[in-house]
């Protein structure tokens, strides 16, 4: 039997790598749920086509979700790198769910700021080590991909690492920079071939070492987190977790229940209203939709 490693995804379509060389796949039955990172065994059809049969079973895999629908995005990572920056629009609620797509897949996140070159950042990139590496706990790099990104390395090392960020953060640029062979489409290259459209169309795998890979995927503006229990969520908040059984009730939501630790941190601002009112509006759309 052999082992490959699902490589790239286009759509239905991936690419498979066995033995140093890349086949186009087609996948056995209806079953067609595969996702960069996945190991898998296959079949050999021919010098450019496998067959895959069957998923070796995952150490961990991400995903986000809306109301409707999940979509997986990677699996059997060693580390998430949640891209930030403030231009072309940074939204904090993306962030947030990033952290909490990596606390409860277990994965450690690293946040980086990117354009650390525009003047602008200097007093962003102040306010997010105030709220997410002093107080959070989070690792957090400064960089200026187009200036000095080989500080990126040593983070990357001996790890399967994910780039994940809102579109136009530069994910592309970052991965042309560390890794030149990949070629990944950048917004000025899409903008030529799809008029505006800024999005890279799929996710890919590169080898940047042997041990070493970096996933860069597709432009994402929404992160849903429906896929995760209510009754689990806050203790993918390192800001939230301390004061989990202390509530009066034990199955307390932290909404609008009475002696709940939780609102009371926040009351006295020992939990940033910010996370709180992220939590709030994550739980409340739960509730909607689960009739809790
Ligand atoms: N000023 C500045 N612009 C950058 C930097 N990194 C990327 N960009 C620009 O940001 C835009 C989006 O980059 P891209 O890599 O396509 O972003 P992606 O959508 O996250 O893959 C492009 O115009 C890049 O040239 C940086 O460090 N500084
Ligand atoms: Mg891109
Ligand atoms: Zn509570």
């Amino acid at each position: 039997m052999h082992h490959g490693l699902i490589v790239s995804s286009y759509g239905r379509q991936f690419i498979v790598e066995y033995q140093g060389q890349q086949y186009n796949a087609v996948t056995k039955g209806k079953k067609t749920e595969f996702v960069v990172g996945d190991q898998v065994k296959l079949n050999l059809i021919n010098d450019q086509q496998v067959q895959i049969l069957e998923l070796i079973p995952r150490e961990n895999l991400i995903y986000r979700s809306d109301q409707n629908r999940s979509k997986i995005i990677a699996s059997n990572l060693d580390q998430i790198i949640i891209v930030i920056a403030i231009k072309p629009n940074f939204n904090q609620n993306f962030l947030d769910s990033c952290l909490i797509c990596a606390e409860s897949s277990e994965i450690k996140p690293l946040i980086l700021i990117n354009k650390m070159d525009l003047p602008e950042s200097t007093e962003f990139a102040k306010k997010i080590q105030q709220l997410y590496g002093q107080e959070l706990g989070y690792s957090i790099l400064e960089l200026s991909a187009v200036d000095n990104c080989q500080q990126l390395a040593p983070y990357l090392n001996g790890k399967r690492n994910l780039l994940i960020g809102q579109s136009g953060v530069g994910k592309s640029t970052i991965t042309n920079q560390v890794f030149p062979k990949a070629n990944a489409r950048t917004a000025e290259i899409t903008k030529y071939e799809t008029s505006g459209s800024h999005t890279t169309t799929n996710a890919a795998l590169y080898h940047i070492a042997t041990d070493t890979d970096l996933i860069d995927c597709p432009g994402l503006q929404e992160f849903g987190l429906f896929h995760l229990e209510i009754t689990e969520f806050a203790e993918y908040f390192p800001d939230l977790r301390n004061y989990l059984g202390k509530c009066k009730f034990s199955n307390c939501l932290h909404l609008n229940e009475p002696n709940c630790a939780i609102t009371a941190a926040v009351k006295t601002g020992l939990i940033q209203a910010h996370r709180y009112a992220f939590y709030k509006r994550i739980a409340e759309s739960y509730k909607l939709k689960k009739c809790y």
